[in-house]
């Protein structure tokens, strides 16, 4: 039992810590069919806010990525997510360690073709407190 409680009281300061120390970041979608920037890396736990500053565009990600999005005016299966002129924004949670391409589906496609970008998540996952919610031996 007082080993159970050492292990939530460690969870509980690692989930703090995190979440102390999650990041947000911006890709802008341009006018000019580029993403600003092209490629971004950044920790697991971090967000990433896709920004439209003028243009018909969305955020989709490759089907290997290894956090999937379709976003746009708001994040979501098609229709929801489709290109759209709005001055629009929407922010992904990456929670995994991975790489994630994504490309505008007007502009761009899978693989880094046209209008794409990609996301390096460097680092350990986020751990959250509920993975320790039933440590052996306690
Ligand atoms: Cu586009």
């Amino acid at each position: 039992m007082r080993r159970y409680a050492l292990l939530m009281t460690g969870a509980f300061a690692l989930a703090t810590t995190v979440t102390a120390f999650a990041a947000d970041h911006t890709v802008t979608a341009r006018p000019n069919m580029t993403f600003d920037p092209p490629s971004l890396t950044i920790a697991p736990g971090d967000t990433v806010t896709f920004v439209n500053a003028g243009g018909f565009h969305n955020v989709e990600s490759d089907p290997d990525a290894v956090t999937p999005f379709h976003c746009s005016t708001a994040c979501g299966a098609s229709p929801i997510g489709d290109p759209s002129s709005a001055i629009w924004q929407a922010t992904v949670t990456f929670p995994d360690a991975g790489t994630a391409r994504y490309f505008c589906s007007q502009h761009g496609g899978p693989g880094g073709v046209g209008m794409a970008g990609i996301i390096i998540v460097e680092g350990s996952d986020v751990i959250f407190a509920s993975d320790f919610e039933n440590p052996p031996g306690a």
